[in-house]
């Protein structure tokens, strides 16, 4: 048994567990009125209503105390304060940091790092306003319209969720786009659309090294060039985005043109450094300035707050609950708002990769699960297809809600339904149907009591299914950059009790030298033997129809 799970505060909740699983929320909410009061928080606009999951005021206790003994505290301060938490790869985590206001120091190896972080913000301005004011030209003097984002993983998701969801504060002018695949269809759908004069390329990479970003870029370039019939053209067409500004260069960026960040960014920790100018190029500095200053918010909430109000440790916490505790091996995220369509794919590489680990920090295997899978779809469409499980399924599937009380598109009643919608599926969910409610349904349709009998298994709802609703006032740039946030440190708070390292990937690193080394075969004629069965049989076979 690992110490973890011998510990008190593990053992404790164990056998809480065990009384908790025999009682229902309904009752839970019948006994206590005040339930809601007692878990909900608010921050500004931002509301957490978790009263409907499976705790007491008891399982709270346990849960926070649980947190103390993982010394959260000293970790929370560990990482605003730019000490290389991530031990793997011996780095610092500082995303906090590239959202702290101007004045804050923060040191990574004795060098207080905010000079360069809003140097780099300067120097974002003075491009995305050049670009947006059309003072900034390409090649043939016409001002640009479209911007290309060629980046994958954590050099796409951030900004091509935000562009999305920040789209009412997007330029009329300026189109974003987001090339990732290495499959050429997502490139040659996306030049399909675009006039080569009124294109610019962002090519962004933290290593400059990843395979499908380098030959996307490559094949844009020849694009320009083909229809441009300029390489000067390159100049002004490119810009990158990258720690490594000796590969930007040898791509042939102008230098003007290139922003830095640093390997104390993690790349799905990343939207807030350079890797978010698509952001600040659609949507304008002021207001990519309004979505750090929404995440900073957050920070100082997490790192201030008694975790008893404290969101992310919360929200944390009871995700611990649930995938330690109740064996929950998936959880749903539910935007109620089609500008959050992303969002779900997002948080998928926020908390999949950050915790899906095995190895604890001491470099042991653990004996507790870690991270669950992350899914979800916009509601109200989910609910004419997965929510048949969520609702019926033999499996508990935690979920978190979200939805804006206003909507940026107000039209007739479709707002009131969505909340509607929204509303009633989180109290089915937690109120189910029993038995008895089923029969007096089917008696006043009329139906008969045999019919009735064989009918009524199917149409009971167990219930006592948990969710979080997470609600704001309308989907801003300021709001987006704290709800981001809170996942960032949801996920930080799981890995310090889980005692992983959130902040490497070597997983994907493991992808990324698989697909090289195969490559050559497929470039070749030679029938291979090299691998396994399998392996050989699809090589062969496509070398084979290839020829
Ligand atoms: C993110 C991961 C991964 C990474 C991509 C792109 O945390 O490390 O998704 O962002 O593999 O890497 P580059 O930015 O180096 O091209």
């Amino acid at each position: 048994m690992s110490n973890l799970t011998h510990s008190t505060a593990w053992q404790a909740l164990s056998a809480h567990q065990t009384v908790i699983s025999k009682q229902a929320l309904r009752g839970m909410f019948r006994a206590d009125p005040a339930r809601f009061d007692k878990f909900s928080l608010q921050l500004e606009g931002l509301l957490l209503d978790y009263s409907k999951n499976l705790i007491t005021e008891e399982t709270l206790a346990l849960l926070l105390n649980l947190a103390r003994q993982s010394k959260l505290d000293d970790w929370i301060a560990r990482m605003f304060n730019g000490e290389k938490i991530n031990t793997s790869e011996q780095r610092a985590a500082l995303h906090t940091a590239l959202r702290a206001p101007r004045g804050t120091e923060v040191n990574v190896d004795g060098k207080d790092v905010m000079p360069d972080v809003h140097r780099v913000l300067d120097h974002m301005r003075r491009f995305s306003d050049a670009v947006r004011n059309g003072s900034l030209r390409g090649h043939t003097g016409k001002p640009f319209r479209d911007v290309v984002n060629i980046g994958i993983g954590g050099s796409a998701l951030g900004p091509l969720m935000a562009c999305e969801a920040l789209k009412p504060y997007g330029s009329a002018q300026l189109n974003a786009h987001f090339v990732s695949n290495v499959d050429a269809t997502d490139l040659a759908e996306t030049l399909k659309r675009l006039d080569p004069e009124t294109t610019l390329f962002i090519v962004s990479s933290k290593t400059f090294t990843t395979q499908e970003t380098l030959t996307n870029a490559d094949s844009a370039r020849a694009w320009l060039v083909k229809h441009l019939g300029a390489e000067e053209a390159v100049a002004r067409h490119f810009a990158a985005i990258s720690t490594n500004l000796t590969a930007t260069s040898k791509f042939g960026i102008n230098p003007d043109n290139v922003f830095e960040f640093w390997d104390w960014v993690g790349g799905r920790y990343s939207l807030w450094s350079a890797i978010g100018l698509p952001i600040a190029l659609y949507i304008g500095m002021d207001n990519f300035e309004q979505l750090l200053a929404g995440a900073h918010a957050m920070d100082e909430h997490f790192r201030e707050t008694p975790f008893e109000r404290n969101m992310p440790v919360i929200m944390g916490m009871l995700g611990i609950w649930y995938a330690n505790f109740f064996d929950a091996d998936s959880y749903a995220v539910l935007p109620y708002d089609q500008y959050l369509q992303h969002f779900p794919a997002y948080l998928q590489q926020l908390e999949m990769e950050s915790n899906g680990k095995r190895v604890d920090r001491d470099g042991h295997e653990t004996d507790y699960a870690t991270q669950m899978v992350i899914w979800g779809e916009p509601g109200t469409n989910g609910q004419h297809s997965f929510y048949q499980l969520l609702h019926q399924g033999t499996r508990m599937i935690p979920a978190d809600f979200l939805a804006p009380l206003a909507s940026h598109n107000p039209m007739g009643e479709h707002h009131a339904m969505l909340l509607a919608n929204c509303f009633a599926q989180t109290e089915a969910l937690m109120l189910g149907k029993t038995a008895e409610e089923v029969r007096a349904e089917l008696m006043a349709q009329g139906i008969g009591d045999e019919a009735l009998e064989s009918l009524l298994p199917y149409k009971v709802f167990p219930g006592n299914r948990p969710s979080n609703t997470l609600l704001f006032d309308q989907l801003d740039p300021r709001t987006l950059g704290m709800l981001i946030a809170l996942y960032e440190h949801k996920v930080f708070v799981q890995g310090v009790v889980w005692n992983i390292n959130s902040f490497d990937q070597w997983g994907v690193e493991f992808g990324k030298q698989l697909a090289g080394k195969l490559l050559p075969e497929l470039q070749g004629k030679q029938h291979t033997s090299s691998h396994d069965a399998s392996t050989n049989g699809l090589i062969n076979h496509y070398l084979a129809r290839k020829s």
